[in-house]
């Protein structure tokens, strides 16, 4: 089977979880989950659940008591971009081709519906309890916490919100990378790999893929939408802010910007050397991401 029907059915796996856990969009107020389910099943390609998963495997662990875990991510994912297209931040129309939340329902009942998401996330989290060591659910709580907050994608998008261009060298950028796309990558490894009982040395080589993993997505996705790929372009439709936005082919210029993509992709497939069979899907996904054209 080639990679992408590999990804696809990973991600049609969390797509049967996620419709499985989420509450019904007629559930009172139907406003609320009709708002929550619309972002949540627009397309994602689900790529955290998916890395939370291969992360238990490549711990040596059967997959499926993560689920809840894995998809509590793709809520978090989901409240962050729902909230990342309102008017006070990118003030942006369309998300994935389609309307985004708050153009559908108001922007009201998108902030209500992506702080929803966020918290039924924690809710998933701690419900792993129920099939999982305590100690692993609360280490993870504790980690995905940091990861969505002020220390973690919150920062990185404070800072590339409120930072003026003339702020914007190397060392911020790479500030925000690490934390608006990285913490959450990161914390979706770390998660697979310590509910999975990972022990710190595997933990560590799984975090270091991880890191550099989201660095080279990122890279890649500002590479992306520099080349203007039109399917790409709805998605920033309408944003106000769009051109003052940091990136790496902004401050690099787009080739020593692919390098710099290649050789985090390289650092991450490395990270995995002690690994056997059980990582392939993992260093495969570390190849795709920066060869992507979607
Ligand atoms: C908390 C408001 C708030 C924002 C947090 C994550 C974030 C910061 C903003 C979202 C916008 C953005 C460009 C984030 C960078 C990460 C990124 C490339 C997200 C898109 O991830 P994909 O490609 O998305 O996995 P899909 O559509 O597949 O789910």
């Amino acid at each position: 089977m080639d990679f992408l029907t590999e990804l696809k059915n990973r991600a049609a796996l969390v797509d049967r979880a996620l419709a499985q856990y989420m509450p019904p969009a007629d559930a009172y107020p139907p406003l609320i989950h009709r708002a929550m389910r619309y972002s949540l099943f627009a397309g994602g390609k689900r790529l955290r659940p998916v890395l939370a998963l291969a992360a238990a495997e490549a711990a040596g662990r059967n997959p499926e008591p993560v689920m809840p875990a894995a998809c509590a991510l793709e809520l978090i994912h989901t409240y962050s971009l729902v909230h990342d297209d309102l008017p006070a931040m990118d003030n942006d129309d369309l998300r994935r081709g389609k309307p985004t939340n708050h153009r559908v329902f108001g922007e009201a009942a998108a902030i209500l519906a992506g702080d929803a998401l966020l918290t039924l996330a924690f809710g998933w989290l701690a419900g792993c309890a129920g099939s999982l060591p305590a100690e692993r659910v609360a280490r993870v709580i504790a980690e995905v916490a940091e990861a969505a907050g002020s220390a973690g994608l919150i920062g990185g998008q404070a800072v590339d919100t409120l930072s003026s261009s003339a702020e914007m060298d190397e060392k911020t950028l790479e500030y925000i990378h690490r934390h608006k796309t990285g913490a959450l990558f990161r914390a979706a490894v770390r998660t697979g790999a310590i509910l999975s009982g990972a022990d710190e040395a595997r933990l560590a080589s799984l975090t270091a893929y991880a890191e550099n993993l989201g660095l080279a997505f990122q890279i890649t996705d500002d590479i992306l939408d520099e080349s203007g790929d039109p399917a790409r372009m709805g998605k920033t439709a309408g944003s106000d802010q769009k051109n003052k936005k940091a990136t790496y082919p902004a401050l690099f210029g787009l080739e020593r910007a692919a390098e710099k993509a290649r050789r985090a992709a390289d650092a991450s497939v490395a990270a995995l050397e002690n690994f056997g069979a059980e990582a392939a899907f993992l260093r495969q996904l570390a190849q795709f991401v920066t060869g992507r054209d979607h």
